[in-house]
């Protein structure tokens, strides 16, 4: 007889679905929970879960260094090991000797709770910002105090149109469609601005094509537009804190300078202003790729300007809006309070290390393959060369894992629990619980590093944390238990609070000059969630460039050549080569998320501690005679080491 649990999805995705998960005789099926209402059904990378707990590609004993190689070890001894190693360090140099790299590889309360260990000990050193979105919510913050929040709910029930800046939530929020449908159904509109083709622009009404990083000139432009012709929302001034310098500033705009920047005609910018007038209040819905610039945080500040003109504050339905904190509801009192911390931009940490005092003798990884997700691979190895003992948890032996001296296997979301999660776009947290045991030598993360605690003589443990979290939430009145492990969360609104204002940006940023060579766009895919694309469909495909026609043309390139990219940092990367209408000049497009695209992005930091991937500029050079690649280098695109 088969049993069923719920559970969630792990993944950094918006949909954070709700799991049913069957259990029949060691076979797992991953269900859609209803319970949660925008979960209709799971996608393949959700349920892919379900054989990747039992996939050969995953860790089963903890690995340690010698020389080149690794070698298997018992888990007690692995954790007798990162114990003496850590506690050596700490004695030696102080807590902040001991650095943190967590990234987004599960999403669940429970990570929160890892650092408490080294919380004890006196603090650690982290990352500040993220590769993600930090950009783009500093620019939220600076508008408008926080990350400003709408419900799906309001946002299905009352807006009239939906323009996605960017956003493309045909390949990376697919729950979000079919209320695209509904919105349709009750007579909205759907629009886009990109800087290419993409199942989002195929499924919108109309959407107009920018050039890169020039959202806030479009924006300034518009902006512009609404007031000169008297056509802002009537009550925007009563929100904005000094509403007359920013229609100063905007007065000594131009308004062909600014176009120029963006790419559009006049008359198609014309189009975008008269689409957003038609009727009814308007969400812009900006998406993650447009704040990978150096300039992401201001794109973000004149997206919010707009809003604030096309009426965001007017009423239901009016928004923008990018993602939330999805720890929201993680109970404050057990957050890990460190004595010391210090903090370094996530992007360009590695850079800074040869200066610190006390120096970084200890690294801890985990929930992130920083390796192949972070820009400037080549300068990462190097630093992680420089660092004494480096531990890495994974499901996977990812690049990361492999540059480290002890390697932990963790178990899965589906080996460990009752954990919880919430979710960046809707309001339902998820109780999950363990379906299944972990394979012999695979403990649950928290386990791992309570075990570290009790080695090191600690009191602070964090799967006893885990339990008592689970007590905290499930007595928290706040949340509505709907069955089934899903809890509803009345979440504060920004949009209906009488007292949520805006401070409109002063200023536009430099325009973008390129630097030379083609500008290097990464895009997220349907089929896989970031890094985590070893067992994708597409995993032994080679990694497929998108170039305009004219750009071929001007190359004598074919659809299906092997190129070259290379970056200004010098570094190389193998890909084949495709024609596509419609793509911005002077970009070529890859997906993110495989191996060795990461040696090719320059380690810059953008406002807001983001990490401006799209900084990135490489030649390209036909590879017609392919000599010497070994098969492993071809199949997975990469150019070396
Ligand atoms: N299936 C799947 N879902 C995912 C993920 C995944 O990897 N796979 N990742 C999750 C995570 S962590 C994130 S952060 C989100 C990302 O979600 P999205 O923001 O939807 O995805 P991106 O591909 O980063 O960027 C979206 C679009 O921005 C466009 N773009 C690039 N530059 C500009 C510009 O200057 N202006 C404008 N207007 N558009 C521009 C790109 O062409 C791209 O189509 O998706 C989440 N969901
Ligand atoms: N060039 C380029 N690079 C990008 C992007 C881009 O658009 N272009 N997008 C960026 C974005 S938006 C993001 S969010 C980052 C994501 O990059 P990362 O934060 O590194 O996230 P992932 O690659 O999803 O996952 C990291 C690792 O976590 C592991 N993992 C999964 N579950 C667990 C667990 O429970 N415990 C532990 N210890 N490990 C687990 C996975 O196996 C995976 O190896 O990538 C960024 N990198
Ligand atoms: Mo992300």
């Amino acid at each position: 007889m088969g049993k069923t649990f719920f559970s969630a999805c792990p993944h950094d995705c918006p949909d954070a679905c709700a799991f049913k998960v069957d259990v029949d005789g060691g076979k797992v099926r991953i269900e859609a929970n209803g319970r949660l209402p925008w979960t209709t059904f799971i996608c393949p990378k959700g349920k892919r879960w379900a054989k990747r707990v039992f996939d050969a590609g995953r860790l089963t004993s903890p690995l340690l260094r010698r020389g080149e190689t690794f070698l298997p070890l018992a888990v007690d001894d692995a954790l007798d090991i990162w114990a003496e190693r850590l506690g050596r360090t700490v004695e030696r140099d102080g807590p902040l000797s001991v650095f943190l790299y967590q990234g987004a590889g599960s999403l669940y309360f429970s990570k929160r709770l890892l650092a408490h260990p080294l919380a004890e000990l006196g603090g650690y050193r982290t990352t500040r910002g993220s590769l993600c979105g930090s950009a783009g919510n500093a620019g939220l913050r600076e508008t408008f105090g926080v990350v400003p929040v709408q419900s799906v709910e309001t946002l299905v029930a009352s807006a009239r149109a939906l323009l996605f800046w960017g956003r493309n939530v045909a390949e990376t929020s697919l729950h979000l469609l079919p209320l695209l449908r509904k919105i349709r159904a009750r007579g909205g509109r759907l629009g886009a601005v990109e800087i290419r083709p993409t199942a989002t622009t195929a499924l919108v009404d109309r959407w107009w094509r920018i050039h890169p990083g020039s959202d806030a000139f479009l924006a300034a432009w518009l902006c512009r537009a609404l007031l000169v012709r008297g056509l802002a929302s009537p009550k925007w001034r009563s929100r904005v804190d000094d509403g007359q310098a920013f229609e100063t500033f905007l007065s000594g705009l131009d308004d062909e300078a600014l176009l120029e920047r963006t790419g559009l005609s006049s008359g198609e910018a014309r189009d975008l202003l008269d689409w957003l007038l038609l009727d009814g209040p308007v969400t812009h819905y900006g998406g993650y790729g447009l704040q990978r610039y150096l300039q992401g945080k201001e794109s973000y500040r004149w997206i919010s300007a707009l809003a604030v003109l096309t009426g965001a504050f007017d009423g239901p339905g009016g928004a923008v809006l990018m993602g939330k904190d999805e720890m929201a509801r993680f109970p404050a009192s057990l957050l890990p309070r460190p004595a010391e911390t210090e903090r370094l931009p996530v992007a360009t940490w590695h850079e800074r290390l040869e200066g610190l005092t006390p120096p970084i003798g200890h690294l801890i990884v985990t929930n992130a393959n920083p390796l192949q997700q972070a820009p400037d691979e080549k300068g990462l190895r190097r630093a992680f060369a420089s660092i004494p003992f480096k531990v890495c948890l994974d499901v996977t032996l990812t690049e990361t894992a492999r540059a480290c001296d002890l390697v932990l296997p963790v178990a899965t979301f589906l080996e460990e629990g009752p954990d919880w999660r919430g979710s960046y776009w809707h309001r339902y947290l998820l109780r999950s619980q363990a379906v299944l045991d972990p394979p012999p030598s695979v403990r649950p993360e928290t386990a791992l590093f309570g075990g570290l605690a009790r080695r090191l003589g600690l009191k602070r443990d964090p799967e006893r944390l885990m339990k008592e979290m689970d007590d905290l939430l499930l007595a928290d009145e706040s949340l509505e238990d709907l069955g089934d492990g899903v809890y509803a969360w009345e979440e504060p609104q920004f949009w209906s609070d009488p007292e949520a204002r805006a401070v409109l940006p002063l200023f536009l940023p430099e325009p973008l000059s390129p630097r030379g060579g083609l500008r290097l766009v990464t895009v997220h895919v349907a089929s896989y969630i970031n890094g985590q694309s070893w067992d994708a469909p597409e995993a032994d495909d080679p990694l497929e460039a998108r170039l305009t026609p004219a750009e071929m043309d001007r190359r004598g390139l074919a659809d299906g050549d092997r190129i070259r990219l290379t970056a200004q940092n010098g570094q190389g990367l193998d890909v084949e080569v495709r024609a596509q209408e419609g793509l911005s000049e002077g970009i070529v497009v890859l997906p993110q998320g495989r191996p060795g695209l990461n040696a090719l992005t320059p380690p810059l930091s953008s406002p807001g501690f983001g990490a401006p991937y799209h900084e990135t500029f490489v030649s390209i050079e036909a590879r017609t005679e392919r000599k010497g690649p070994t098969e492993a280098e071809d199949r997975t695109g990469r150019s070396g080491p």
